[in-house]
């Protein structure tokens, strides 16, 4: 059987805005309070999604959650009326108000984890949400991830959605942000590779640690979700983040490394004794596929210094197959922008001996603001066409949803936001009746709490 790596992109929603809610995230620290425009960044992500549909990939979207959330409002204390809901939490804890309406949710590299079918022992494709226990905006997440993953991956014959691990700040979990899987090809057994900032339940002195910004995923943390997801010992292992990383701004291991198939392209400041890593990757890899070349791209910090990667996002690129043994870097625009960055991509083009064959750049740069690249706005599903089968046909992107997609945020997405507009009543409302419409066009269903209060149904079809 065909198997196959579906993108699940994450769809911006009408409330993205900058607030400065993520120390330790540069761009998201940098642009706190500036004016957003959430049109151009939803438009900005179905543009990409098209490319690589349009490249033979499997493309798919995940819906937006619903913000403000009214529902973390609610939970810590506020009431009345929406209107009144929001108006209180403008006047009485604004900063609150502002963390319950961000759309961080579109990087959904940081929605779950996910174990392919081909990987786990009860051969189901299997999926932990992630608490993001990190930071309070993001903690605000899970319940709607996992409404809307059990709403696609229905078939509980060959999905299971987990429940997010429990245990407070020590099981900090920030999803596929921080885990590989290499293979020979997407279909063969995967071995899994995770990355962690620091262990939680040893004393602080046994390992080392960062000094200006904290780190967000345990190694406990991981190892739960290996083994929710069933995962052998033969296939699974763990590094640590080198602190340095961190405190330059590297929050997730996305941010200094990515993996497909058989190659890792990697910065050599990624990881704490980066060597012991790869060589400790390259014999696993071998156990599992004798005769099987595994890569390893180092790039040298005096090629690209961790302040350069860190501000191109260069490592964030999504690295995807386009011919068996060719691979291309999605990659954001601001590489092109960052001269040294520019320099290394060609020269690792051009000289040929590495399947990375293509760079394809993206203007993403209402997501780059806050710290969210090509590769945090996507999550990695690897399916069998039986798998694949069982989908709800409508997340599937396809020409013809990519332009009603298209047309839905032209229709419902204002082209520009401050925090002032947060507390709008008006604004909740216009995000009601899109996501309302969305979950139509998307053949989901009720997916959000506001439409099991009985929101009427949308009055508007595209054709
Ligand atoms: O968690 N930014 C996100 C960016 C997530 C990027 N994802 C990956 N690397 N996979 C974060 O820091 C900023 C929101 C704000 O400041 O308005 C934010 O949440």
């Amino acid at each position: 059987m065909k198997t196959s790596e579906v993108n699940f992109d994450g769809l911006v929603g009408p409330t993205h805005n900058y607030a400065g809610l993520s120390h330790g995230n540069v761009a998201s620290m940098t642009h706190g309070g500036a004016a957003s425009n959430p049109r151009e960044a939803a438009l900005q992500g179905l543009a990409k999604m098209k490319f690589l549909a349009d490249l033979g990939l499997q493309q798919a979207v995940l819906p937006p959650h619903q913000r403000p959330s009214l529902e973390t409002l609610r939970a810590l204390g506020f009431s009345g009326s929406d209107a009144e809901v929001l108006r209180a939490a403008a006047r009485q804890a604004p900063k609150l108000l502002v963390a319950s309406a961000s759309a961080s949710n579109m990087w959904v590299a940081n929605a779950a984890t996910v174990a392919p079918s081909a990987d786990t022992a009860d051969g189901r494709v299997h999926f932990t949400p992630a608490n993001l226990m990190a930071k309070f905006h993001r903690s605000i997440e899970p319940p709607q991830t996992a409404r809307t993953l059990r709403a696609i991956f229905r078939d509980d014959t060959r999905f299971v959605i987990h429940e997010p691990v429990r245990g407070g700040q020590a099981m900090g979990d920030e999803g596929a942000a921080n885990h590989t899987r290499f293979a020979p090809t997407h279909g063969h057994y995967g071995l899994h590779f995770f990355v962690h900032g620091h262990r939680a339940l040893d004393a602080p002195q046994t390992m080392a640690r960062t000094k200006r910004f904290a780190s967000r995923q345990s190694l406990e943390a991981s190892e739960a979700v290996a083994r929710l997801h069933e995962l052998g010992e033969d296939n699974t292992c763990h590094a640590q983040q080198a602190p340095a990383a961190i405190d330059a701004g590297v929050f997730h291991n996305d941010v200094i490394s990515v993996g497909n198939e058989n190659v890792l392209f990697y910065h050599e400041q990624a990881f704490v004794h980066p060597e012991a890593v790869v060589t400790d990757l390259r014999r696993r890899f071998a156990k599992l596929n004798p005769g099987d070349e595994f890569f390893a791209l180092r790039v040298p910090a005096r090629q690209v210094p961790l302040k350069d990667a860190v501000r191109s996002y260069l490592f964030n690129s999504q690295l995807v197959t386009v011919a068996p043994g060719e691979m291309a870097l999605i990659a954001p625009s601001d590489c092109v922008e960052t001269p040294r960055v520019r320099d290394y991509l060609r020269a690792l083009v051009d000289r040929g001996d590495s399947p990375v064959r293509q760079v394809h750049f993206f203007d993403l740069k209402q997501s780059m603001r806050n710290g969210g690249g090509p590769a945090c706005l996507r999550l990695r599903v690897v399916l069998n066409d039986a798998e694949l089968a069982a989908l709800p046909p409508g997340v599937i992107l396809t020409n013809r949803s990519h332009a009603r997609l298209t047309a839905w945020v032209r229709k419902h997405y204002r082209d520009r936001l401050t925090h002032a507009d947060l507390a709008d009543p008006q604004l909740l409302e216009e995000t009601r009746r899109a996501l309302d419409e969305l979950t139509g066009l998307l053949g989901l269903g009720s997916i959000y709490p506001f439409q099991s209060a009985g929101t009427p149904p949308a009055d508007t079809t595209y054709r």
